[in-house]
């Protein structure tokens, strides 16, 4: 497809001075962004809101995969996941996130399961980060029936996963309550008992979990409009210690869903909006990218929109 980024003069690493003008991708809607890097670049899944015209909902059916070597220009990959790779699912291509262990490509998804009530989590998998992926399990990973802290159907979704640096995985997730889980070596089973982590307050959803200088970061949407907070803590398992609001409500969107990565030596806060200039709003939603700075300290200062 075809795509966006202003050229910029290049420096001696390459890198471009600015980030791609917001929302980075024009010619479609984008979500719940979730990026990675790996080797020489950064791969960027997003959800793709296709709603009918005269309708708002989150009409969801696809995930979309960009990938970029500066930050600034973007490729687009052809789509490689739909919710109907997932037999047992039904609908909603909802918020997820891809990491690679030993060489495979693995992308947990957030859908509306065909039997069990409620949003359930997937797992696919791939040879490639471009995939294409194929359902990891025939399965869902976990179901509604899994999860009894809120008494909602919808607080399985959202998913994020992290490998630390032992080699064990944890998969995060959440609406209302944010759980945690240990992940097998295979990725695609959990590792014992799922648990509801405490001390964060006003969690809505989407938590992202990341690991940097010691220090764990768990960011999450807070309130509704949602900002985008975190906590810290210097164990995975806590406690958290609650930092703060790092980003805004998001212009026109009422979700906002964060992704935070480090590349090539600068931080970048990767979340949506709602501000593409045809229609854009909470269920057309597009993805943007500025950049993030730490403290000396490891907490996080507050995100500059460059776009609303
Ligand atoms: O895109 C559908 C839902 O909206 C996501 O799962 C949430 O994080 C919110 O962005």
């Amino acid at each position: 497809g075809q795509l966006t980024g202003v050229c910029q003069s290049a420096k001696k690493d390459n890198m471009p001075d600015t980030l791609a003008r917001n929302p980075i991708i024009k010619d479609k809607y984008t979500a719940d962004p979730a990026a990675f890097v790996y080797k020489d670049s950064v791969y960027l899944y997003t959800g793709h809101d296709a709603p009918p015209n005269d309708k708002n909902y989150y009409y969801m059916s696809e995930w979309l995969c960009y990938s970029s070597a500066d930050m600034v220009n973007w490729k687009e990959h052809p789509s490689p996941l739909n919710v109907k790779e997932f037999k047992w699912a039904k609908a909603d291509a909802w918020a997820s996130q891809v990491i690679e262990r030993d060489g495979k490509f693995y992308w947990y998804v957030a859908v509306e399961h065909g039997t069990v009530n409620g949003k359930a989590i997937g797992v696919a998998v791939a040879d490639k980060p471009t995939g294409p992926f194929r359902d990891a399990r025939g399965s869902a990973l976990i179901t509604n029936d899994m999860t009894k802290q809120t008494g909602i159907t919808w607080d399985d979704i959202d998913p994020s996963v992290i490998i630390d640096d032992d080699g064990q995985a944890y998969l995060f997730w959440g609406n209302t309550a944010c759980y945690y889980a240990k992940l097998k070596p295979n990725m695609t089973e959990l590792d014992g008992p799922i648990k509801a982590i405490t001390g964060l307050p006003n969690f809505t959803e989407a938590p992202w979990i990341h690991k940097r200088k010691g220090w764990y970061y768990l960011s999450y949407a807070y309130q509704f409009p949602e900002k985008i907070a975190y906590a810290m803590s210097k164990n995975i398992n806590g406690p958290w210690v609650f930092k703060g609001i790092i980003n805004e409500v998001a212009g026109n969107s009422n979700t906002n869903h964060q992704s935070i990565i480090d590349f090539k030596g600068k931080s970048y806060f990767i979340y949506h909006n709602g501000a593409l200039p045809t229609n854009g709003g909470s269920y057309r939603r597009s993805v943007c990218i500025d950049y993030l700075y730490y403290n000396a300290d490891g907490t996080i200062k507050k995100i500059q929109m460059s776009t609303q």
